[in-house]
């Protein structure tokens, strides 16, 4: 089977895993990018440019011009507008090709996601075996009704779904991800290498979606999976041999929270200079806890340098008139 993964914006690892997946299971993957000019959802956005360039239709033509028996949506929350108006014009044209979504954002929501008719299946959760049974069902005409973690709908628009599969334990089984589908496009996202240590957050910040996992899967399912060092030296020397790597970006929810992996890990350096030497190799605080963590040290660390804090202090002599207690009222503690 064919199929086309469509996504924007921004080199997508989850599509890389999806495409290696597919291709180590004998079928063919192409790549539909859209660099979403002008209105990339993160860096630029320029309302009165992005107009000019965003219209779905071209796009919509070079994903039917990849002739594709499965279309794939990746999409984040912000972006799921973006990749719906794109639905609906391949459907409008190709009524009969198969058009599934997945990512976080059908993961968060997949009954509003299902409630769009130019969106055929919505795969919930970890995407490779999934997306690999549906694929084979439909090219072998069988139903995917009963299949894990897949959602569909009936001739007569009743929605069915069906329970998560465990999610993948062992990740140094996985293909190494098909990041030529991204460099072959454009050379220069390699040299920002994007690679993940792990997949899955053990926390449950309230806040974040990365707790609704928690919930979609087996409380007994540990959502965090970690790769051994050596698959991502081999990850990182696989690619950097054949393409242009300048820095090496970890982009894991939690980075290093267990402490033999990550002393295994410091000695990656010696162990594979061929693939670091020289390399600047640092993990993006994509999480805001993780953030929050790294200036709780930053500012531990300067209050242990008392040179550094003489220099932020505030001048000597009287405060000044704005930072006294107003209304005569006493200073609080
Ligand atoms: C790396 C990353 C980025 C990178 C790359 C983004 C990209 N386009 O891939 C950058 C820095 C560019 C980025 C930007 C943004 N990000 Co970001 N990012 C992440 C991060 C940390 C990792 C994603 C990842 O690569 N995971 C690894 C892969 C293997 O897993 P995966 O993507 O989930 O894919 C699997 C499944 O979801 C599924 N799947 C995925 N796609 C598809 C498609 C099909 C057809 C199928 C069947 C299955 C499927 O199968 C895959 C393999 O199992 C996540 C947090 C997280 N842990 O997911 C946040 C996260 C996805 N980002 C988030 C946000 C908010 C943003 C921004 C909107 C931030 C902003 N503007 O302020 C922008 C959006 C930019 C854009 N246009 O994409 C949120 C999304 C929340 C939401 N409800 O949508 C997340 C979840 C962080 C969080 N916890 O809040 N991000
Ligand atoms: S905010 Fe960070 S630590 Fe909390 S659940 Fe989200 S990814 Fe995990």
């Amino acid at each position: 089977m064919r199929v086309t993964l469509a996504c924007m914006g921004f080199e997508n690892q989850g599509v890389e895993a999806l495409s290696a997946f597919l291709k180590a299971h004998g079928h063919e993957v192409a790549l539909a990018f859209d660099p979403a000019l002008f209105d990339d959802k993160l860096l630029f956005h320029e309302h009165r440019l992005k107009s000019l360039f965003d219209d779905p239709e071209p796009f919509a033509e070079r994903v039917l011009a990849t002739r594709p028996d499965v279309v794939g949506f990746s999409v984040f929350s912000i972006n799921y507008p973006w990749g719906r108006e794109r639905a609906r014009r391949i459907k409008r044209r190709a009524p009969e090709l198969p058009v599934v979504f997945g990512g976080i954002h059908p993961t968060l929501a997949p009954d509003a996601v299902m409630s769009e008719p130019a969106i055929d299946h919505v795969i919930v959760g970890e995407g490779e075996s999934a997306l690999l049974d549906l694929v084979e069902a439909l090219g072998a005409g069988a139903s995917p009704r009963a299949l894990p973690n897949v959602w569909g709908r009936d001739a007569d628009a009743t929605v069915w779904s069906n329970p998560v599969r465990p999610y993948i334990r062992d990740l140094d089984a996985l293909p190494l991800p098909d990041k030529d589908l991204f460099y072959d496009l454009d050379g220069s996202f390699a040299r920002a290498f994007q690679t993940l240590s792990t997949r899955g957050c053990p926390y449950r910040c309230t806040f974040c979606c990365a707790s609704h996992y928690h919930r979609l899967y087996d409380a007994r399912d540990n959502p965090i999976r970690r790769r051994g060092v050596t698959t991502i030296l081999r990850e990182i020397t696989h690619f950097r041999a054949r393409h242009r790597v300048e820095r090496v970006l970890f982009e894991d929810d939690v980075f290093g929270n267990d402490r033999a992996w990550l002393r295994e890990f410091a000695a990656l350096p010696a162990r594979g200079r061929a693939a670091l030497q020289g390399r600047d190799v640092s993990r993006v605080p994509r999480c805001r806890v993780g953030a929050a963590a790294r200036r709780r040290r930053l500012l531990q660390a300067r209050a242990r340098r008392p040179d550094r804090q003489r220099s932020r202090a505030p001048p000597p002599g009287p405060p000044r008139e704005e930072s006294r207690p107003r209304g005569g009222g006493a200073a609080l503690p």
